[in-house]
């Protein structure tokens, strides 16, 4: 196995959902946790909790993955002793509305490519090269379901994660020859605030998409996460695809009635 022990985990999206479980279960197997969000007081809050309870150090950055300016000034200023990052988990992501295409909301497009593709773009830019001098590094991509099968309305929200699984399989061609991993992770549905960001905050649309069924949380996605970082570093799990009980494909959910 490989030991997370002091080593650095750098999580961005780590204030919610799935970024924020992982960075508890990489905490509980002792590794330090550079986290990554634009909501910095729920961070912040996080990563106190997180240092309190594990003992391991925790830094934290404010960062917005859509703007290249911010990931590189970011990445420049980690103090000396945060940049030998050992795992990159490129989390943060999100879906806004789900229209038919020709009804789509311009800015809902901008704001999912530029997170979810040029974000994830941006931060493995910076990160990577300095993996490659160290000779060690693992970059875990948060992908999704939608990554692999498209689902009506799910248009722009579905390019961008199909996006996520090229970057992923080409960035491990580019990087053959190196001892780096890369992985993704691609669940169905997950009950985190994703819904509620999707539906600009309308929370009965939101809970209708888990209504009478039982979806993953956020944990089970982090042991996914775990499992794949703690191989040992001749392994390289490559992609997971993982979904509830109830979803036997991106929409087909078994919903109990009443
Ligand atoms: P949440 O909404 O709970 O968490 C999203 C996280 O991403 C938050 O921490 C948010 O932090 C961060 N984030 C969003 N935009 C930006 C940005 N521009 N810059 C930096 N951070 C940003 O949703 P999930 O935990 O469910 O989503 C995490 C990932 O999982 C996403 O990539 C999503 O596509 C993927 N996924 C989710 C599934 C689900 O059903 N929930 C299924 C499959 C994949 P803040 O707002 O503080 O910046
Ligand atoms: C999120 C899963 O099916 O809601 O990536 O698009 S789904």
């Amino acid at each position: 196995m490989y030991s997370l022990k002091k080593k650095i985990v750098f999580v961005t999206g780590a204030s919610s959902g799935i970024g924020a479980a992982c960075a508890h279960q990489f905490a509980q197997h002792g590794a330090d946790l550079l986290l990554a969000a634009r909501r910095m007081d729920r961070l912040e809050d996080y990563a106190q909790k997180l240092r309190n309870k594990y003992q391991v150090k925790v830094h934290t950055v404010k960062l917005d993955v859509r703007k290249f300016s911010e990931v590189e000034a970011a990445l420049n200023e980690l103090p000396q002793e945060w940049k030998n990052i050992s795992v990159l988990l490129n989390n943060a992501g999100l879906a806004r509305g789900m229209e038919p295409l020709q009804q789509g909301r311009v800015d809902d497009w901008e704001e999912m490519i530029d997170t979810n593709i040029k974000g994830l773009l941006y931060v493995s830019r910076g990160v990577i090269p300095g993996m490659i001098d160290r000779g060690e590094g693992h970059i875990i991509n948060i992908g999704s379901a939608a990554g692999h099968w498209v689902y009506p309305k799910g248009n722009v929200y579905c390019a961008t994660k199909h996006a996520v699984a090229a970057l992923t399989e080409g960035l491990r061609m580019d990087l053959l020859g190196t001892p780096l991993r890369v992985s993704t992770i691609d669940p169905g549905l997950v009950e985190t605030e994703f819904s509620i960001v999707r539906f600009h905050g309308d929370v009965q649309r939101a809970d209708a998409t888990y209504a009478g069924m039982t979806p993953l949380n956020a944990d089970d996605i982090a042991d996914a996460v775990l499992y794949c970082a703690t191989r040992s570093p001749h392994v390289n799990i490559q992609e997971i695809i993982l979904m509830p009980t109830a979803q036997a494909s991106i929409s087909l959910v078994h919903r109990k009635q009443g």
